[in-house]
């Protein structure tokens, strides 16, 4: 079969030009909406990329086909059929035919499937995967002259970056002075604060403080008492909105306060209240919610939402090097258009804390890819 890839500004114009070169007989073999960025990156331009064939393609009838037949010859018998509305027609039977295309199991090769299947395994979801799937087709079946050097490991690279791309990475801004870390239990948020605290102090040289709300435990004051202790930092125990604001008059002249909060159950809508209470959320608070990697995606978005009525920065994912699913980051990530500042890898203060950036996460989707290929 001949293939050709048409872009155009709406799928008609698409159309239009694939009639025009290919004739009414062309198939759809798949058409999707891609967004271009303009200049510096601002003014996103939508653009329909529509791969078309000359082949006739031969899928069992389905029920939609005789419908389709009956349309048209009912439109011919009453022979009113104008030439605008039998281009129409056409337009809709090609649409239907490459609707009707076998997906996926028929179109992509082995190796492609494959490659889709390990994104699969590492929880990319099934939106993103067509999406990689079909740029992979195009490179194998030599439509896209630019394709034709890269490897699938850079394709799918290009597709995730273009999808992460209005997502913001990167670690603290040093533009605020107080460091709010907000997440369910358990999930790393005390172990992760002092590995942020430690690189504040040792690379940043910063004066730092502790400010803690969680007082229902002894052992998650002590806990973070020795973290403060071993940064020679302060600790402030804060059970109420007034201790917050004599906490905020000692740290005056602090450059950075990190506030460590309660974990409890996030189900639970009064704490998120009770946090609301005691945190006075100020233009010079930046507040981040951790996430645990190894938690399912599902409850993950639960959590979010129940954060949602926070100002929440960014995302801190935990525990990287207990899971493979490092897909559920990036499927999150699009879906709530929020930015990863770290991503942590073991119980090491402070070393296991890696300030994230779109290289290094998809450097970690496709470790175990790498590490097959070189063994
Ligand atoms: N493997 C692994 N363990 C981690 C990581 N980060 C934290 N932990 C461990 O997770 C456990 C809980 O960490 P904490 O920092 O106490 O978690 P928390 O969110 O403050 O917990 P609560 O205050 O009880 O809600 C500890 O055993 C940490 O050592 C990580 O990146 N990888
Ligand atoms: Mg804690």
């Amino acid at each position: 079969m001949k293939m050709k890839k048409y872009t155009a500004v709406t799928m008609t114009e698409a159309m239009s030009k694939v009639r025009a070169d290919l004739g009414d007989d062309a198939v759809i073999l798949n058409s999707k909406v891609v967004y271009t960025k303009g200049f510096l990156g601002l003014f996103k331009k939508k653009t329909i990329e529509v791969v078309a064939g000359m082949d006739k393609y031969e899928t069992p009838l389905q029920p939609v086909q005789p419908l389709q037949k009956e349309m048209i010859s009912s439109v011919k018998k009453e022979e009113v059929v104008s030439s605008e509305l039998k281009k129409e027609l056409s337009d809709i039977k090609m649409l239907v035919q490459s609707m009707q295309r076998p997906v996926e199991t028929k179109k992509y090769t082995e190796d492609i499937e494959s490659f889709l299947q390990y994104l699969r395994n590492h929880e990319i979801n099934e939106e993103l995967i067509t999406r990689i799937g079909d740029e992979l087709f195009e490179h194998v079946n030599e439509i896209d002259s630019n394709k034709q050097s890269l490897s699938y490991r850079q394709i799918a690279t290009q597709v995730l970056k273009e999808a992460l791309i209005d997502v913001p990475f990167g670690g603290l801004s040093y533009q605020k002075k107080y460091i709010n870390v907000l997440g369910p239990t358990g999930v790393g948020k005390t172990t992760t604060i002092a590995k942020m605290a430690a690189h504040a102090v040792l690379q940043k040289k910063k004066k730092i403080g502790f400010i803690t709300t969680d007082t229902y435990r002894i052992a998650a004051i002590e806990q973070l008492k020795t973290y403060a202790g071993l940064l020679q930092a302060p600790v402030e125990i804060v059970y109420n909105s007034e201790d917050f604001t004599k906490a905020m008059e000692t740290y005056k002249d602090f450059d950075l306060v990190f506030i460590d909060t309660a974990g409890r159950n996030y189900k639970e809508v009064k704490f998120v209240e009770d946090v609301k209470k005691l945190i006075q959320f100020e233009d010079n608070v930046e507040s981040y919610l951790v996430l645990s990697s190894t938690s399912k995606e599902k409850d993950m978005e639960t959590i979010i939402e129940q954060f949602s009525s926070f100002p929440i920065e960014q995302f801190i994912f935990t525990k990287a090097d207990e899971t493979n699913s490092i897909g559920s980051m990036i499927n999150l990530m699009i879906k709530y258009n929020k930015g990863l500042a770290y991503y942590t890898d073991g119980q090491e203060v402070p070393e296991d804390i890696n300030e994230a950036s779109v290289d290094s996460l998809l450097k970690l989707l496709f470790k175990e890819y790498e590490d097959e290929r070189s063994s």
